[in-house]
């Protein structure tokens, strides 16, 4: 039987519902919980939508080649951590309040970190701990030790494998997932990349490999073998059972981000916002690095994302209704550097200062319509516990009458899942007491959890949850204020790298579109356009021994115009006689919008570089580079 994507979803939604059925108190029959609304989430992700955020540890090969892709014929010598500290990583991420990690257990270069016999292609062959080193087992037991989920990543892309693009990479793709889902313990989330097929090695083969991800992997079957082995496991995947991308890593969701998708393959304008009422729920989790890459890169060291982007970042994931995967990349010791950890701690200190005390606590709720006194259940803290509201009162709402003195700027909400997204919109009142209320807020969805802002503390004695508009009567688990604690921000990071190229004097020399000085103005949001081929020559005004070269793309997706793809390079010493510098691929260019280093074939003195770059990375009407730059 072909196993569909809605027979995957399918389940236990009964058993979901009718275990959290509200809390009445010890004199009140229990209500009849109502049908849910529209499509309700599994008992798997009901639990995951809880996990709320978590981190992403992109650990291996690159990490040690400075690459983002690797290509396949890395020498698994490379692989060489010289103080690999799971128990630092997991400490880091629970500092900025992670529940998780997930560890990149093979990325695209087919490198494996823990000990498999199915190829040689892994750490057994490293130096790390002379080959008896296991990195996925030492995160994972870290990760339990610290009471956080672990999980994993396994890139279905392999550059290393022969057989890559034939079936007999499938059966190995599926040993591979079957060791990971039972040599080390539950997990909580299992991730396959959408990147797929491209150039690699390919067993020595060097040479461009397309697939049809959909036909080649059989998605339904490969989530089925998690789901069995795993039963707990999420599965992020491209074709959508569990969680979807959320359409970016720039960490941001659509406000609001629906969980509900329509049943057909992944649209990435509709991922970022879901579609109220669809059929499906397939919510959205939304993963960005804290820094430009996804794998560790030193002279990326000032470019750490600062402790105030990093909340910005919580409240439009986590605030818009996803979850939020916020990836930690070990440095080359296998720990994570100072700056990340001193950015998460602060992000983190201000998450839990702000989050420890709900004002809404002690007040007294009182809702315009009940099933069964549940009213108080709004504001107990209790996560199993709901208001709910009867299903034909679509314009119910519900006043919390405070303390004296609370002040608060954030409310936060959630729906009770297991009755489906009830709300379409809502507003937030306040009122001194009487009747005359004002609107501070109107949005829309509550869904797994909303935060609003509003801006600056107020200290109404009365807050009331009003819908605008909905479906069916709510069921709202929670309905929560806070006053905000921001982070505390970090001082600026000099580095100084002594292999980079000071780019005084340069000059664009010739082009097939004007506007190069943009190249060399050490801004990443001013761009060089041009059609393709795109070309372009510099004159370094003095000449030197150089290793490679740095692009940078533009950090703005434009459908105008997007990065290159692919890169064809030229040095010389005179301006007439030239030395071919290699060509390849940008790897990951179009969505992690980090520098990229490539080395020339050999180092050389040089004193022009002459760039073609042939085609843009996705279809666009031009190629943008936002910086050029050189290293020794
Ligand atoms: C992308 C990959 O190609 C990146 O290297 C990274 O792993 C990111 C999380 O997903 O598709």
């Amino acid at each position: 039987m072909t196993l569909s994507r809605r027979s995957l979803m399918g389940g236990s939604l009964i058993a979901g519902a009718a275990a959290c059925a509200p809390r009445t108190g010890m004199t009140s029959a229990a209500p009849a919980v109502p049908a849910p609304w529209g499509a309700t989430p599994s008992p798997r992700q009901l639990r995951w939508h809880d996990h709320r955020q978590y981190g992403f540890v992109h650990f291996s090969i690159n990490t040690f080649t400075g690459k983002e892709w690797g290509y396949g014929d890395e020498d698994p010598a490379l692989f060489n951590p010289t103080d690999f500290d799971p128990d630092q990583i997991v400490a880091a991420a629970k500092a900025g309040e992670l529940t998780g990690l997930i560890l990149t257990a093979k990325h695209h270069d087919g490198f494996c970190l823990w000990p498999t016999r199915l190829t040689e292609h892994c750490i057994r062959n490293s130096p790390y701990k002379q080959g008896k080193g296991d990195i996925v087992g030492e995160l994972e037991q870290a990760c339990r030790r610290g009471g956080i989920n672990f999980g994993v990543y396994l890139s279905p892309w392999d550059r290393n494998r022969a057989d890559y693009g034939t079936p007999g990479y499938i059966a190995y793709y599926r040993a591979q997932l079957t060791e990971l889902c039972t040599r080390y313990g539950p997990l909580f989330e299992v991730w396959f990349d959408g990147a797929n097929g491209g150039d690699g090695y390919y067993g020595g083969a060097r040479e461009t490999r397309k697939i049809d991800a959909v036909q080649y992997y059989d998605w339904p079957s490969i989530v089925a073998l998690v789901h069995r082995l795993q039963p707990d496991a999420c599965t992020f995947d491209p074709l959508g059972a569990d969680i979807r991308w959320v359409g970016n890593e720039d960490g941001h969701a659509g406000d609001p981000c629906w969980p509900t998708m329509p049943n057909h393959p992944y649209d990435q304008a509709e991922g970022n916002r879901g579609v109220r009422g669809a059929e499906l729920w397939w919510p959205a989790e939304t993963n960005v690095s804290i820094r430009p890459g996804w794998f560790y890169h030193a002279d990326e060291d000032a470019q750490v994302k600062l402790p105030g982007k990093i909340m910005e970042m919580y409240d439009q994931s986590v605030g818009h209704g996803t979850t939020f995967h916020l990836n930690l990349p070990p440095d080359r010791r296998g720990r994570i550097h100072d700056r990340d950890l001193a950015s998460l701690t602060a992000f983190g200190d201000a998450l839990r200062a702000t989050f420890a005390n709900d004002l809404a606590d002690g007040a007294v709720a009182t809702a315009s319509a009940d099933t069964g006194g549940t009213a108080r259940n709004v504001n107990d803290g209790r996560p199993d516990t709901f208001w709910l509201a009867p299903p034909a009162a679509t314009d119910a709402s519900i006043v919390l009458d405070l303390p004296p003195g609370r002040s608060f700027d954030t409310v936060r909400l959630q729906e009770w899942l297991p009755l489906g997204l009830r709300v379409t919109r809502f507003a937030i009142d306040v009122s001194d007491g009487g009747d005359r209320w004002t609107t501070v807020a109107e949005k829309d969805m509550v869904g797994p959890q909303r935060l609003v802002r509003l801006g600056a503390p107020i200290s109404p004695r009365r807050v009331r949850f009003r819908t605008v508009a909905a479906e069916a009567g709510p069921a709202i688990r929670e309905f929560a204020l806070f006053r905000s604690v921001a982070p505390v921000d970090l001082p600026p990071l000099k580095v100084t790298d002594a292999s980079i190229v000071d780019r005084a004097g340069w000059k664009v020399t010739a082009a097939s579109a004007p506007g190069g000085e943009a190249l060399l103005d050490a801004s990443p949001r001013t761009a060089w356009v041009s059609k393709a081929p795109a070309t372009l020559t510099i004159d370094m005004g003095r000449s030197e021994t150089l290793a490679g070269f740095t692009l940078t793309p533009t950090r703005h997706v434009d459908p105008q115009a997007a990065p290159p793809m692919k890169y064809v390079v030229e040095t010389s010493t005179d301006g007439r006689n030239w030395t071919p510098g290699g060509t390849g691929e940008f790897q990951n260019i179009n969505y992690a919008r980090a520098t990229q280093r490539l080395a020339f074939t050999a180092p050389r003195p040089a004193r022009h570089l002459r760039f073609t770059f042939p085609e843009p990375a996705v279809p666009a009407p031009a190629i943008a580079v936002a910086e050029i730059g050189a290293f020794r």
